[in-house]
């Protein structure tokens, strides 16, 4: 059972000015599909052929580079495109509450958030991340590692995150990292990330 590359929940242009439409289709188009034809490469033929992203991600050998690599970048994206909207909406009262028990505030998780994804040193995400008690965290990860992964130092289920790869945001904003992690504060699905916190 292949694993298949989801369409973006939105038209390509339609997270401009934030994100524009020829890196989302560079990144939707040629990245995500690269991660996810390699994923299929590297799980054809192997135990892990049946089995759901989570479950591979979660029971990975961080040793197995192509399927570290590509798994992450299969399950990294789809979050991504996910959590991602050009309408605005809420988040839940639920996910408001637990992070201002986690962060003290929305403005101190943001300010938490941010630094996570401008201090990944080179390539990598940054993850606000649910605990089984319903607790949040925020941190981030080199290349294509997420949370779900084993000795990560993260912990939880990933219910936000944001690329902070260059081939992510270096078209429009070239070395600007910090404007790109300021603009996509204007784009997130909180109705979805709420779903998220919700269900996990
Ligand atoms: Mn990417």
């Amino acid at each position: 059972m292949a694993f298949e590359l989801p369409e973006l929940p939105y038209p390509a242009d339609s997270l401009e000015p934030h994100i524009d439409s020829k890196t989302m289709n560079i990144h939707h188009g040629k990245h995500h599909a690269g991660y996810t034809s390699k994923l299929n490469v590297a799980v054809e033929g192997t135990p892990n052929d049946n089995k759901s992203i989570e479950e591979i991600l979660s029971t990975l050998d961080m040793s197995n580079n192509a399927l570290r690599n590509n798994g992450g970048g299969f399950f990294n994206h789809c979050l991504f495109w996910e959590i991602l909207s050009p309408n605005k909406s809420e988040m839940s009262e639920g996910l408001k509450s637990a992070i201002n028990d986690s962060f003290g505030s929305f403005s101190s998780f943001k300010d938490s958030f941010s630094v996570a994804a401008s201090s990944q040193f080179g390539s990598g995400w940054a993850w606000l991340c649910k605990h089984p008690d319903g607790s949040l965290e925020v941190c981030s990860t080199p290349n294509q590692d997420n949370p779900l992964m084993p000795e990560i130092g993260c912990g939880g289920v990933p219910i936000l995150c944001l690329d902070v790869w260059e081939h992510a945001y270096y078209l429009n904003y070239q070395n600007r990292r910090p404007d790109y992690i300021t603009n996509f504060f204007e784009i997130i699905n909180w109705e979805k990330v709420s779903e998220l916190y919700a269900s996990n």
